[in-house]
């Protein structure tokens, strides 16, 4: 009993690293999707820091193929072609100024390692690189890493085409190719050690954790082993013996042989079904409403809450990659989307990240949305424009930037207001009123219903009265939305028009008058 005791301490606990190492009071990372890092670098000073954020999720730092047909999509930065720092965000210089300049305002950097594989089967053979780096994808040969045809697990594929075709077996999930990406054996020390010199490359110059994309396609045990070769943390700015923080994407929306847990032993996962199932709730689909969310979390079936990063949608998903279907609501569902992510800061469960996008021009023919594979904003020559910022602090050139909008910005303040407080007080009409607090720092109000709401409940906070952080906030002493008022008993009345610009209203003590 004891040595079994001792062996699964050894697997589940001494590889693992589940802290985001953010620093305290910052609850939330957001992911700059496509971002330059000169921009990124800006916005950690001007923005994240001043608001709270605790991170920004990095889109793929590494060299990738260059593709034309169709013209620069979004997901070619999805295909490696070495571990050169050198993409349409900037090169190594920009990444370093923007590591070091994010970490002195108290912003960390997670990158998306795309470790899992290489460029398509297809790729071709040349230079069409973000760097100019040679690579032949027909013969496996990837010089600038490098590697070869012996790196790769053509051979130990067992489906037909070498493709994955069947998620029913794990062999071909982890073994075979996924939509045609050269697949990486990871089984082997050599490939391991490239892996890990990459990410401590990264790790030096100061990134914080990674999100390891396609960890479903990968053996937790090779997983393991190349986070094994890790550096810690960066001294400049994370206590001495930090390990990065680590978590995976690992689509579980149950139905499969892999799941989640199969990964505990690495770090953190992806918990897809948390914005699957809050879009179906929130659009009121398949006959849920809100008042089914007052066992949120755990029990709904998801992962342990500290094994779980959590999101309202991802840059698959937003656009019908990935997984998750029609129910994922993204900016495109604004009013929906905002209560959405109002929900998901306020609740305790999971590490939250905030998604921050660019508009395309969607369009659906039979159901599919045919643009999904646009690209971020762009000149004609390719490169990616910047973040414009408006007087009116949105932005420009179509970024969209969710983590500005006020209601989402103030609720990733109050998820700091809130730290470690308990659920509590909740409170629901049987349909889609709901609210609860979080002790007595923070209340949250929601009417998904088609009728007015009027009612009392207990909040838990002190008397007081206090500025909505949804249709307002507190500025210079006063609030520029609506008020609440608390009594002495921590009740209070609440007033949400079915018709209201958003139907919900947030309270937190540090918004109090
Ligand atoms: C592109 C082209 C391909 C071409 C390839 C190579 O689109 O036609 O063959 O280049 O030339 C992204 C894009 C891909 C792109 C790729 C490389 O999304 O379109 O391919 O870059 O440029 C699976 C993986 C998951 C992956 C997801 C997209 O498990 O890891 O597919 N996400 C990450 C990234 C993503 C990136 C890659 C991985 C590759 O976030 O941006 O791809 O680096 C099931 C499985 C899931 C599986 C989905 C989709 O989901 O469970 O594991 O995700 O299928 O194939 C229900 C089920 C649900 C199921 C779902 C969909 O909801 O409950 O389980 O249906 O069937």
């Amino acid at each position: 009993m004891q040595v079994l005791l001792l062996l699964l301490a050894a697997a589940g606990l001494c590889w693992g690293q589940y802290d985001p190492n953010t620093l305290p009071k910052r609850n939330a990372i957001v992911h700059l999707f496509e971002w330059r890092w000169q921009d990124i670098a800006l916005e950690c000073e001007r923005y994240l820091a001043p608001n709270g954020f605790g991170g920004v999720q990095v889109s793929p730092p590494s060299e990738n193929i260059v593709v034309t047909n169709p013209n620069r999509p979004w997901w070619e930065r999805y295909q490696p072609v070495s571990y050169k720092l050198c993409t349409r965000s900037g090169n190594e210089e920009e990444f370093r100024d923007m590591v070091t300049r994010c970490n002195n305002v108290g912003v960390h950097i997670y990158v998306d390692a795309v470790v899992n594989h290489m460029c398509g089967a297809a790729g071709g053979s040349g230079t069409h690189s973000t760097c100019g780096s040679y690579f032949n994808a027909g013969n496996r040969d990837f010089p600038a890493v490098p590697y070869s045809g012996w790196d790769f697990n053509d051979g130990k594929c067992h489906s037909g085409s070498g493709e994955i075709e069947n998620y029913g077996d794990i062999y071909q999930v982890r073994d075979c190719r996924l939509v045609s990406l050269l697949d990486l054996a990871l089984e082997k020390d050599y490939v391991r050690s490239k892996v890990a010199e990459y990410l401590n490359h990264l790790i030096d110059i100061g990134v914080a954790g990674f999100r390891l994309d396609a960890a479903k396609h990968m053996w937790p045990g090779d997983i393991r082993a190349f986070l094994d070769k890790l550096n810690n943390l960066n001294i400049q700015w994370f206590p001495e013996g930090t390990k990065p923080f680590i978590y995976q994407e690992v689509i579980d929306l149950g139905g499969e042989p892999i799941k989640g847990s199969d990964y505990f032993g690495n770090g953190r996962v992806t918990e897809f079904k948390y914005g699957a199932k809050l879009g179906t709730v929130i659009r009121k689909w398949n006959g849920e409403k809100m008042a089914y969310l007052k066992n949120w979390g755990e029990g709904w079936g998801f992962v342990p809450s500290d094994r779980a990063l959590v999101f309202v949608d991802n840059h698959d998903n937003q656009r019908g990659h990935g997984a998750g279907g029609s129910s994922i609501l993204t900016f495109w569902d604004a009013r929906l989307y905002k209560m959405a992510s109002g929900f998901m800061l306020a609740h305790p469960y999971g590490f939250t990240r905030v998604m921050s996008s660019f508009r395309w021009p969607r369009y659906f023919e039979n159901g599919r949305d045919i643009n999904d594979w646009v690209g971020p904003p762009s000149n004609e020559d390719g490169s990616i424009k910047p973040v414009t910022i408006n007087e009116d602090t949105t932005c420009g050139n179509d970024w969209v930037c969710e983590h500005r909008w006020r209601q989402i910005k103030n609720m990733v303040i109050f998820r700091n207001v809130v730290d470690g407080e308990p659920f509590s007080n909740w409170w629901d009409n049987g349909s889609n009123q709901v609210a609860f607090g979080r002790g007595n720092k923070g209340f949250i109000i929601f009417n998904n219903d088609d009728w007015n709401m009027n009612v009392y409940v207990q909040t838990g906070l002190p008397a007081g009265t206090y500025c909505d952080v949804i249709s307002g906030q507190k500025e210079d002493g006063k609030c520029t939305g609506k008020q609440v008022f608390v009594s002495g008993d921590g009740m209070a009345n609440f007033q949400i028009n079915t018709d209201a610009e958003d139907p919900f209203i947030a309270i937190h003590v540090e918004a109090k008058l």
